[in-house]
């Protein structure tokens, strides 16, 4: 058995107006929280340092950049690193990242037990748009801040496991969970900020909403028979409501941890990741029972060509 005590640290809203240390400090409580709980190994949302902030048009480049960090840990995250250390827990989150080079990434870390990064993603499905849109109810400007990630899906071996992570929008694309299947993964971590309303189709409301949430992170546990920790940062910010759902999902598929609040709160679940062997050598045996012969067009294709009448 390979046992781990994983939390799911649900962040309830951040206003444009809180600070990052205001932030810092709500995570050192979850951390705190973790510990008291026996957890080794703690994930956090998307973006956990600031308000979603690509829903708010900017032009300005020094503005745009005010949301970035340029440095990991830097002065407000260093006491994050310094609590995980001292509890010797684990942590992954989620921040807007700006590179010496001058690159903006949506971006995922992992630490080791002693506050180490030991592993990074940078979010490669990156949805919504680039300019103002005034069809939409509110925006959705993650294609107008970030580059699209430049490292693929790695899988880390650490803490006795082979860990992965993706980001938000990641969590809907069988290939992110795929990917990272074919490298064994038996843990996915992803953080999310996903609004309860869709922008452009007002008719699909919180229900329908979630229940795509789950459906995909479910699907993507049990196809490639692997953990799959997913976390939200939900409520209402500046208001604009995003919903909760976090859950850990094992590897066949079932949710065995599920958030119950919009607001700060920790899901807990002994994970064994010995759990993932059973359906990585039976059905979801990739080496003996994938065709890779007809699956050329999922690499060589982004969109739809129609077979002709
Ligand atoms: N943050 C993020 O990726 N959110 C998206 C919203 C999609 S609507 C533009 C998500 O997939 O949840």
């Amino acid at each position: 058995m390979r046992k781990l005590v994983v939390g799911g640290a649900q962040m309830g809203a951040i206003q444009k107006a809180d600070s990052r240390a205001h932030a810092v400090e709500r995570m050192i409580t979850l951390l705190d929280q973790a510990k008291a709980q026996g957890c080794t190994l703690v994930v956090f949302p998307e973006l956990t340092l600031t308000t979603f902030f690509p829903r708010w048009y900017m032009e300005d480049q020094e503005e745009i950049d005010t949301w970035f960090e340029r440095e990991m840990p830097g002065p407000d995250t260093l006491p994050l690193f310094d609590r995980a250390k001292e509890h010797g827990v684990a942590i992954s989150f989620g921040y807007a990242e700006l590179t010496p080079e001058g690159q903006h990434f949506n971006t995922s870390i992992l630490t080791d037990r002693d506050a180490n990064i030991v592993a990074k993603y940078r979010k490669i499905h990156l949805p919504g748009h680039a300019e103002f849109d005034t069809e939409r109810d509110f925006q959705h400007l993650e294609k107008r801040y970030f580059l699209p990630g430049n490292m693929g899906f790695p899988v880390t071996r650490t803490m006795g496991g082979l860990f992965g992570m993706c980001i938000c929008n990641d969590r809907r694309w069988p290939e992110t969970y795929r990917v990272m299947g074919l490298q064994g993964v038996e843990m996915v971590m992803l953080g999310y900020n996903t609004p309860s309303v869709n922008s452009q189709k007002p008719a699909e409301g919180p229900e329908e909403r979630m229940f795509h949430n789950k459906l995909v992170m479910q699907s993507g546990a049990y196809q490639n028979s692997t953990w799959v920790v997913g976390v939200a940062k939900a409520g209402v910010e500046d208001g604009f409501p995003m919903f909760g759902g976090s859950l850990i999902v094992n590897p066949d598929g079932q949710v065995v941890a599920e958030a119950k609040t919009e607001n700060d709160e920790l899901i807990v679940h002994e994970c064994d990741l010995d759990d993932c062997t059973f359906g990585k050598q039976t059905i979801f045996d990739f080496a003996r029972h994938r065709r890779i012969e007809h699956y050329g067009t999922i690499a060589s294709q982004t969109g739809v060509i129609e077979p002709g009448e």
